[in-house]
C-alpha cells in the first residue's frame, strides 16, 4: 500500500484499540505560526490523555502518511506546504510534493487506513454567494460516500450555514448535535439553526456507528456536531461585525478557490485580537477529547 501508516497507529488499528485521525490543514493553513505547532502537539497529547492514539494525516514528499512523528509534525507546521483536498492527493503523490490534508483528504486517507473516528474544528461547506461562485467545499461530497465519524463544531461560520445543512440532507449525510438540539456555529455555540437528532454520550454515538454498519447501506459519514462551550465562544456581536468585514475584504481582493477559507479565518484572527483563535482552539480541543471518547466506546464494541 502506498499509504504510510506509522507503526504505533498500525498496531493500534490491528489490536482494535481506539485511534483518532486529525487533519493537518488546520495546522498549516488554519492557525498562525508558531502557535500552530504547539496546537498540533497539544491535540495529539489530548487524544493520548483519553487513552486513544492520535493519527495526524498529511502528505510528505509525495507519500500520504497516517500518523506523524514530531519531526514530521514540525514540517507540516513550518514548511510552506500546499493545501490538499482529496482530489489533489494523486497529483501531489506523482509530483512528490508535500501538503496538508483538508477534512476531505484526511477522511479519505483515514478510512483507507481503517480509522473510523476523526476530529477537526469546523467542516467546509456551501459558501455565501454560492449561486455566483459555486464554491462548495469538497468536504461534503466526500463525507457523503465515506464511512467515518467526524467530530466537529459544526461548519465554519464563514459559510452559508442553512444552505450547508440542506446540502448535507440532500447528500444523505447523518448529522447529530452532541448534547444539544441546536447546530453549533463553529466560533459560536449555536449557529441559530436546529438539528433533528441529539446524542448525549460516546456510547450513543458508537451505537449509531454500529447501526450504520448493521444496515450495510452505501457508505456515508456520521457528523457529530459538538458545540464550543458557551463561556469560550466568540462574542456573537463581534463575530457578526468582523465576519461582514472579512467577507467584504475577500470579495474586494478577489480571493477565490482554496484561498478563501484560510483568508477568512486569518482575517478573523487579526481583527478580533485573537479572540476568534481562542474560540477556534477551544472548539477543536473539545472535539478531539470527545472523538477520543467515541473511539474508545467504538473499540469496546
Ligand atoms: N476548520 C478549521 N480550520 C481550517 C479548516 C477547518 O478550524 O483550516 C480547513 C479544513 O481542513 C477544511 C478546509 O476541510 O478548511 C475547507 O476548505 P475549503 O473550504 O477550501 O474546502
Ligand atoms: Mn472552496
Amino acid at each position: 500500500m502506498v499509504l504510510v501508516v506509522s507503526e504505533e497507529v498500525r498496531e493500534a488499528i490491528g489490536a482494535r484499540r481506539p485511534v483518532v485521525a486529525l487533519e493537518s490543514t488546520i495546522i498549516a493553513h488554519g492557525l498562525p505560526r508558531p502557535r500552530n505547532l504547539e496546537v498540533a502537539l497539544e491535540l495529539e497529547e489530548a487524544v493520548r490523555r483519553e487513552g486513544a492514539v492520535p493519527a495526524t494525516v498529511a502528505v510528505l514528499d509525495g507519500r500520504p502518511r497516517v500518523g506523524l512523528d514530531k519531526e514530521e509534525l514540525e514540517r507540516v507546521a513550518n514548511e510552506d506546504i500546499r493545501k490538499l483536498g482529496h482530489r489533489d492527493l494523486p497529483l501531489a503523490m506523482a509530483a512528490g510534493v508535500s501538503g496538508a490534508t483538508t477534512v476531505s483528504a484526511t477522511a479519505q486517507l483515514a478510512a483507507l487506513a481503517g480509522i473510523r473516528v476523526f476530529a477537526t474544528g469546523g467542516l467546509g461547506g456551501v459558501h455565501r454567494e454560492w449561486t455566483v461562485t459555486q464554491d462548495e467545499s469538497a468536504d461534503l461530497g466526500l463525507l457523503a460516500r465515506t464511512r467515518i465519524t467526524v467530530v466537529c463544531a459544526g461548519v465554519k461560520s464563514i459559510l452559508d450555514v442553512p444552505a450547508t445543512l440542506q446540502r448535507l440532507e440532500t447528500l444523505g449525510v447523518a448529522v447529530a448535535g452532541y448534547g444539544t438540539h441546536r447546530f453549533p456555529g463553529f466560533y459560536l455555540a449555536d449557529s441559530g439553526h436546529p438539528v433533528d437528532w441529539t446524542l448525549d454520550t460516546p456510547a450513543q454515538v458508537a451505537a449509531v456507528m454500529r447501526a450504520q454498519d448493521a444496515l450495510d447501506a452505501p457508505e456515508s459519514a456520521l457528523i457529530v456536531a459538538n458545540p464550543v462551550p458557551e463561556a469560550e465562544q466568540l462574542d456573537p456581536a463581534l463575530h457578526g461585525r468582523v465576519l461582514a468585514d472579512a467577507l467584504r475584504a475577500c470579495a474586494e481582493r478577489g480571493v477565490t478557490g482554496q484561498a478563501v477559507t484560510p483568508f477568512l479565518l486569518d482575517y478573523l484572527v487579526r481583527h478580533t485580537d485573537g479572540a476568534s483563535l481562542h474560540a477556534n482552539l477551544a472548539a477543536v480541543r473539545g472535539n478531539v477529547r470527545l472523538a477520543a471518547r467515541i473511539a474508545t466506546a467504538w473499540a469496546r464494541g
